[in-house]
């Protein structure tokens, strides 16, 4: 279906309903958006949001004129959401970078590649010259790169240099989805399959907004509402969004309470006799200690805690305990909220005691947000190991140095990676002295900024950001390397449901901007990184070759890649890892015997405590004999860090909107995009906003202890002692905008490390 008018997927973002029945195939509807002409199509999927949507880029002399989603595909069978209709505008915008920058003074002036890496490597050779010059190299990457090129970042870190300071923006996104999968099943990798939404009967959204951030699963699951035997659905948030509007009941909680909301729907579900006790006995351990915990969950203490209506909770524990296929999504009202790790394996739980994992409508999902997070995650681009490994496995690290040709004693393993919060303080303390950035925009997307940006401007730190334009972090920075961005480079990315997609290079990149990977590799040549036996420690010169490698790598893990070629992507679908020789084509339902990865051998983690963080020892963990069961954790739920008082009594809120993806360096260079949310509002409840003499529109204020901002109200159904700030917006198209991320605090999941972005007290008024 063609997209007729420039806005019309702006006006409906979920397009046409295509209804059908439970175990039915979703109806194929093809989307595209492409004005004119085309020579020629790529083969690619969406990189704004982790559902990947398969899309064919169209392109006329040589540049993208538009896109239509790919029919035979498993993922989205045809159909595209808003920001991939519109957004792909923004590849050919004027202002990209085209050449590398360095700093002269306070100004950022254009050179040659030669100059710029050679300042990076004159830097690092410095660095490493001293004793324990490893410990002074920072990376932060992203959920937007390509496993080739994180895999490489990956070896380049811990072989080469053997620093254990790289983490991912993923910590921002899906720490706590990999954090609360390792703690209850064994190792990252979601259960489910998008199949699930086919044949469920009951869908729970738990602090996922899916109607606004995956597009095109919340069209499946509408068009699943609107067919036969129509699933009943569980919206959990403080507002109420396009999702809590559609489904049967919706719980709005005081942000920050979700451990004691599940706690108490646990409870009433082991209460009402519901939970399945032949798969606790055969699949889990933890059980008696859950009931002891949840006991204390009564519903009028839940009501309580998380100022809800006790009949309420009933209701939405009714929906979920009488379920006989219960598809659940978690997102970040969970994973950026208060006690993140802890809320969301309480939803584990449920599907635990409830059986409802590994066959068909039975899904669980602790859902990715960015398109590539999962392959940061799997390559060890974020701190973990490469392959799902432990890094308090001795047979692991042997495996690496093995693979790699390297003294395991260069592999950072002694201590947890250092998680992002903790590489920025490091930096600001200038024990890191070169932060090299890929892919991410920390001036406007971290917490507290007015401490980030004091922190990147240090004199002490060299900074490198590697991007496709120049943002607010580019500004900060000593080196900026022009990249080149999707559809202009090759290479391959797996969405939430493990599905691998292969991306083509449709076009050239500007100027002199060259793919990230080549980036990476070409830094690794300059420093000359070598193995034992002395030759070149990356072997590989391109994305294909770097997927070799990296199947190597994820041979006998979980996210096993190596029944996968670039070959085999082109024909037309993705593929679900694991897939191997056995299983050519892929796997769609992870644990569908109840047999999980637990096994202290095999297991990514010998676990954390759910309310401090420790870690619990090898010893300790085998002495909890798992044999492949899963793990229930139950903690007790405990105030946010950050609570209303007198001198701030609301809590602020962020999030998203449908129309822009984060700081918006792409969809605000794409004209539709842009003119359907060109600004920032706060979202306020019309009892607050009368109290407070505030009307739709007026200007306000919203001051935190770290900050404050301006920007006009809009009286919404958010609810009452709550206000939503949509954290997209930055400074670059407004110099003088103020972006949410001024306002929210530095605090974090004990376990995950994740950040609190859902979570900080304010006062409001007339601005
Ligand atoms: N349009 C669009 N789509 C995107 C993105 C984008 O920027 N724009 N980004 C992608 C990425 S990287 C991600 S991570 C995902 C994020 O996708 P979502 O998690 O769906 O998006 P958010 O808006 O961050 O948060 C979801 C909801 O959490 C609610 N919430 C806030 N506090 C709490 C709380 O304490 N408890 C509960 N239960 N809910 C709470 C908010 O009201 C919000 O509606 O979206 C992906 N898709
Ligand atoms: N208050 C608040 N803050 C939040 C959140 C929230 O809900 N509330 N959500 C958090 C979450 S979940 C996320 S994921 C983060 C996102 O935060 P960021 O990662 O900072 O957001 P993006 O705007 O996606 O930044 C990605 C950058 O990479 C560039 N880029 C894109 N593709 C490529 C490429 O191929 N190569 C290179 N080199 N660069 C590329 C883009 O131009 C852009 O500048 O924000 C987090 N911050
Ligand atoms: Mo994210």
């Amino acid at each position: 279906m063609a997209v007729s008018d420039g806005t019309e997927r702006i006006r409906d973002p979920w397009g046409e309903r295509t209804p059908y029945g439970p175990g039915e195939r979703w109806p194929i509807r093809v989307d595209e958006n492409c004005p004119a002409g085309v020579d020629a199509w790529f083969r690619s999927a969406s990189v704004l949001h982790s559902n990947g949507d398969a899309m064919d880029i169209g392109v006329r002399d040589g540049r993208i004129v538009g896109v239509r989603g790919v029919a035979t595909d498993r993922v989205n069978r045809g159909r595209l959401g808003p920001k991939d209709l519109y957004g792909w505008r923004s590849v050919h915008s004027p202002d990209r970078l085209t050449r590398p920058l360095v700093r002269e003074g306070d100004r950022l002036v254009e050179t040659d590649w030669d100059t710029a890496m050679g300042r990076i490597v004159e830097r690092s050779k410095q660095l490493l010259a001293r004793p324990g010059g490893w410990g002074r190299f920072g990376f932060y990457t992203s959920g937007q790169l390509f496993l080739e090129e994180y895999y490489t970042l990956a070896v380049i870190g811990k072989a080469g240099l053997g620093t254990p300071h790289m983490d991912g923006n993923t910590r921002l996104c899906t720490a706590t989805a990999a954090a609360a999968l390792k703690a209850s099943f064994g190792t990252d990798g979601q259960p489910g399959s998008y199949t699930d939404v086919d044949h469920c009967d009951a869908i729970a959204l738990w602090g996922h907004n899916v109607a606004e951030t995956q597009t095109v699963l919340w069209a499946r699951m509408l068009d699943r509402r609107r067919g036969g035997a129509r699933p009943a659905m569980l919206a959990v948030d403080p507002r109420t969004t396009p999702v809590a509007r559609e489904a049967d009941v919706h719980l709005a909680p005081r942000p920050g309470t979700n451990l004691a909301l599940v706690n108490g729907i646990l409870r009433l579900i082991i209460h009402n006799g519901q939970s399945d006790p032949a798969y606790v006995r055969a699949h889990t351990i933890g059980f008696e200690e859950l009931c002891r915990v949840v006991d204390s969950y009564t519903p009028a203490r839940v009501a309580e805690i998380c100022d809800l209506r006790a009949a309420d909770l009933e209701r939405a524990a009714e929906l979920v305990g009488g379920a006989y296929r219960l598809l659940s999504t978690v997102l970040q009202g969970f994973y950026q909220s208060n006690q993140a790790t802890a809320a969301a394996c309480a939803v584990n739980n449920l599907h635990l005691i409830r059986g409802m994992l590994g066959r068909p409508g039975a899904g669980l999902y602790q859902m990715n947000g960015q398109p590539t997070a999962q392959n940061t995650r799997e390559t060890g681009a974020d701190g973990d190991l490469p392959g799902l490994r432990n890094w308090a496995n001795a047979t692991h690290i042997r495996q690496l140095a093995e693979l790699w040709n390297v003294d395991g004693t260069t592999i950072p393993h002694w201590a947890p990676p250092t998680h992002a919060m903790q590489i920025f303080r490091y930096a600001e303390q200038g024990s890191i002295r070169l932060l090299w950035i890929s892919a991410t925009n920390p001036a406007v997307s971290l917490p507290e900024l007015a401490r980030i940006r004091r922190t990147l401007s240090s004199a002490d730190l060299m900074v490198v950001v590697q991007d496709l334009y120049r943002t607010e972090t580019t500004e900060l920075a000593d080196v900026v390397l022009p990249a080149a961005g999707w559809g202009e480079k090759l290479g391959t990315f797996t969405n939430a449901d493990r599905t691998v997609h292969l991306s083509e290079k449709a076009v050239e990149p500007p100027g002199e901007a060259r793919a990230d990977l080549d980036i990476f590799l070409d830094y690794a040549a300059r420093m000359d990184f070598r193995d034992r036996d002395g030759r070149p420690l990356i072997g590989w010169r391109d994305a294909e070759g770097a997927f070799e490698a990296w199947k190597r790598c994820s041979a006998g893990r979980p996210c096993d890649y190596t029944g996968i070629t670039y070959e085999k992507l082109r024909a037309g679908t993705g593929i679900q890892w694991p897939c191997t020789a056995d299983r050519p084509h892929g796997t769609e339902r992870l644990y569908t015997e109840g047999i999980f990865h637990t096994d202290p051998d095999y297991c990514e983690t010998y676990g954390q405590d759910l309310s401090t963080g420790a870690e619990h020892t090898a010893q300790e963990y085998r002495a909890k004999e798992p044999r492949g069961r899963a793990f229930l954790h139950a903690a007790h739920y405990r105030p946010a860090p950050e609570v209303p008082d007198e001198e701030y009594p609301f809590m602020l809120t962020t999030g998203r909107t449908v129309y822009h993806f984060h700081t918006r360096t792409k969809t605000a260079r794409a004209p539709e995009l842009n003119a359907a949310a060109p600004d920032v509002w706060v979202e306020l409840h019309a009892d607050d906003a009368a109290r407070l003499g505030i009307g739709d529109g007026d200007r306000v204020r919203v001051t935190s202890p770290r900050g404050e901002m301006f920007a006009p109200a809009r009286i919404a159904d958010v609810r009452p002692g709550t206000v939503f700030v949509p954290f997209h917006y930055g400074c670059f198209d407004a110099p003088g905008r103020v972006a949410a991320n001024e306002l929210t605090v530095t605090a974090w999941d004990p376990v995950s490390k994740q950040p609190l972005f859902k979570v900080a007290a304010v006062r409001i008024g007339k601005g």
